[in-house]
């Protein structure tokens, strides 16, 4: 087959990423909600802020906006981890970052799986968060190999998935009918199942231990647990969701509301008790209930370099000195002021923040940087002094272990709050996904460097032609 018959993983991407929040919005309808919320905030703080919007049609990121979403699943076994990064990969999605949340009382290990690379980006930036379950962090061993039992029986992949994921790699892709067949048979693997794997009794041991262990090891899948928008105001988004009939959580996760947006801030609704049905040990089936799904938004600023995350990391622990938000919202005021207090010391503004090298840019040359003669051998502060070059931010593509912490806490309830020894492993997650997972850090700065040797050619160019 000739290669140019494929069909780009970008657009394998987009399908799949449509097909998934089509059949989100029917399965849960306040997502749907929360997507026209979105939309109207979006559209409105756009329209009042002429700017940003010239800004983001300047930067090729307005389009990808009402597109833009990501999902989150919880895998079992290290054969389901490294067969979802093959599958993914054939969408173009490669896992970027490791997240130990054994520190925060959730018994999983994560990455992000997602585009790698501006223009890929830019088509469709569909990412998903995905964890494994950690069966080793739980202290029950008769139980943990029951679970461990449950877990090898079930095959959460249908058997034209494997095939065509197989085909791709073998071709090097997927022509447009495997492409179709691709995306309707992935989408399986993703869909709410109402009948549990497991019996009553079995479900509730496995609650017991941790309501994650439950959601993970009781059904036949990995159901999305979340589709995430992304809006240009949160503050706004949450503040509008009891408009909709939405009840948000009590605060917003990751930094305090800033001129120069920062990293990420999220924010979620309870997940939904939904009826479920147990297999008794005599067959019969029997009534009972699930909560796991919910529904979350999102506002992103720009990525942090290694030194600017470490002051954003420190500062949010400072604030957490003084305020730890409480589940029930009792202190959301008091955590904010203390939150907003604590970040005085971070520069609000881009070229404070690009001088302080905390964050990551794309730089640029400016309408008069293209018509002028520039002395090619200036550094680029003065070349950006001089008016020549520009610089924009760099958006943070990536997720915040402690706020996916509060996340997955403030879905799973209070008294889901467990203490785990700490223990990242991230060889052992990169053993069982068969793949390192990519530095977030390295792939900003790559972007920011090879924006800084184009403006450099660029400038060269015009002066050769002198
Ligand atoms: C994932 C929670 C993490 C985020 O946006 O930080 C997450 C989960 O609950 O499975 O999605
Ligand atoms: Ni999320």
């Amino acid at each position: 087959m000739k290669e140019n018959s494929f069909v780009s993983t970008d657009l394998i991407r987009s399908a799949f990423s449509a097909a998934m929040s089509a059949m989100y919005r029917t399965e849960v309808p306040a997502y749907g909600t929360l997507m026209e919320l979105v939309g109207k905030v979006n559209a409105e703080t756009l329209a009042a802020d002429p700017d940003l919007r010239a800004w983001l049609e300047d930067t090729d990121s307005l389009e990808r906006l009402s597109e833009e979403r990501h999902g989150a699943i919880r895998l079992g076994t290290p054969a389901e981890l490294s067969m979802m990064r093959r599958v993914f990969a054939v969408m173009g999605m490669l896992p970027v970052g490791y997240y130990d949340l054994s520190t925060a009382g959730v018994p999983v290990h994560s990455t992000a799986f997602r585009p790698v690379g501006d223009a890929a980006l830019k088509k469709n930036p569909f990412r998903v968060f995905t964890s494994l379950l950690r069966l080793d962090l739980i202290a029950d061993e008769a139980l943990r190999d029951e679970a461990e039992q449950i877990l090898s029986k079930r095959q959460i992949f249908t058997d034209g998935a494997i095939a065509l994921t197989e085909k791709a790699e073998k071709q090097g892709g997927l022509d447009k009918a495997d492409a179709e067949r691709f995306v309707a048979e992935v989408l399986e693997t993703f869909r709410w199942h109402d009948k549990a794997n497991v019996s009553p009794d079995m479900y509730h041991r496995l609650h017991d231990a941790h309501r994650l262990i439950a959601d993970v090891v009781s059904f036949k899948g990995p159901h999305i647990n979340h589709l995430t928008p992304r809006t240009l105001d949160i503050d706004a988004v949450q503040a509008r969701m009891p408009d909709y009939k939405i009840a948000p959580k009590a605060t917003i996760e990751g930094p305090p509301t800033r001129k120069c947006a920062i990293l990420l801030r999220q924010t979620s609704f309870k997940a939904l008790e939904e009826p479920v049905s147990f297999q008794a040990a005599d067959g019969s089936w029997q009534e009972g209930s699930h909560t796991a799904r919910f529904g979350e938004i999102e506002q992103r600023g720009v990525a942090l370099t290694p030194k600017g995350r470490a002051l954003y990391d420190a500062l949010l622990n400072a604030s957490r000195k003084v305020v730890r938000p409480a589940a029930d919202g009792s202190n959301a005021t008091e955590y904010e002021k203390a939150l907003s207090d604590a970040f005085i010391p971070f520069p609000d503004s881009w070229a404070g923040i690009r001088a302080e090298g905390l964050g990551y840019f794309v730089y640029s040359l400016t309408a008069k940087g293209r018509k002028a003669k520039a002395d090619v051998s200036k550094s680029l502060d003065s070349l950006i002094a001089d008016g020549l070059v520009q610089f924009d931010p760099i958006v943070y593509e990536d997720f915040l272990p402690v706020s996916a912490a509060g996340i997955f806490q403030s879905n799973l309830g209070d008294d889901a709050a467990q203490e785990f020894v700490a223990s990242p492993n991230q060889q052992r997650f990169e053993q069982d996904l068969g793949a390192k997972v990519l530095n977030e850090f390295d792939h900003y700065a790559g972007i920011e460097q090879a924006s800084i040797a184009d403006v450099r050619q660029m400038l060269s160019l015009a002066q050769a032609a002198e």
